[in-house]
């Protein structure tokens, strides 16, 4: 009998269930990366990546923008979807070709069809930024999944429960990562923690995280 090592590693993209209806494909878009990140530049260029501020007064360590028919916007009178940035008082950037079909793909590649997302958030973490434990619960049909894809420096995420005090999963997420997430654990509280400083040839000093989701 021959035994072959590379039988015992996992298979590139492998996937890993973080609950029922959530699963991280790891490296799945990892092949992909600079051309991906060249489309963050050329929305970015024209919604520019902005330190939102909470409905509480907060400037949000993570830099934020958006592409689609609506973008994610929050300040003192709360979270909203919005099909004009405020910052350029213009509608967002389409979503690009090669973003959707990587959504849409991950999707179908994690067992749901007809993904049709209409907004595609786009947060830039430094040195330091986080993202608190938060529900996603702004879009109108909550059946709807949600694809994240992240590039540039690796970072913790963390996966709960409906509960805030449950305890939490930790998952790197490193650079082609995707995490489809839908069904029973939809709204499942999720955060990152702070991100290490380090150099990524993709990104340089930055991590990169794109959410996919159907609002309405
Ligand atoms: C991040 N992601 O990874 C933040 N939300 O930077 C999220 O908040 C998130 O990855 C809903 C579904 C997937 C996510
Ligand atoms: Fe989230």
């Amino acid at each position: 009998m021959t035994m072959d090592l590379f039988d015992q590693l996992p298979h590139d993209p492998w996937i890993e269930t973080l609950a029922p209806g959530a699963v991280v494909l790891h490296h799945y878009a990892r092949q992909q990366a600079a051309l991906l990140f060249a489309d963050v530049i050329a929305i970015t260029t024209a919604a520019p990546f902005r330190h939102l501020i909470t409905p509480g007064g907060y400037r949000m360590s993570v830099a934020m923008s958006n592409c689609g028919q609506v973008g994610w916007v929050s300040d003192k009178q709360g979270y909203r979807y919005s099909s004009i940035d405020p910052l350029t008082e213009k509608s967002w950037p389409a979503i690009p070709a090669r973003l959707m079909t990587l959504a849409v793909d991950a999707a179908q590649q994690a067992g749901f069809s007809q993904f049709e997302p209409d907004a595609c958030l786009i947060n830039r973490y430094e040195a330091g930024a986080k993202l608190s434990l938060h529900q996603d619960k702004d879009e109108l049909d909550l059946r709807q999944l949600i694809v994240s894809v992240s590039l540039g420096l690796a970072a913790v995420f963390q996966f709960g429960g409906l509960a805030r005090e449950a305890k939490c999963l930790r998952v790197l997420l490193t650079e082609g990562d995707v995490v489809v997430w839908g069904g029973p654990s939809r709204l499942n509280y999720h955060g990152v923690l702070p991100l290490k400083a380090g150099f990524s040839a993709t990104t340089g000093a930055y991590r990169i995280n794109l959410t996919f989701r159907r609002t309405r």
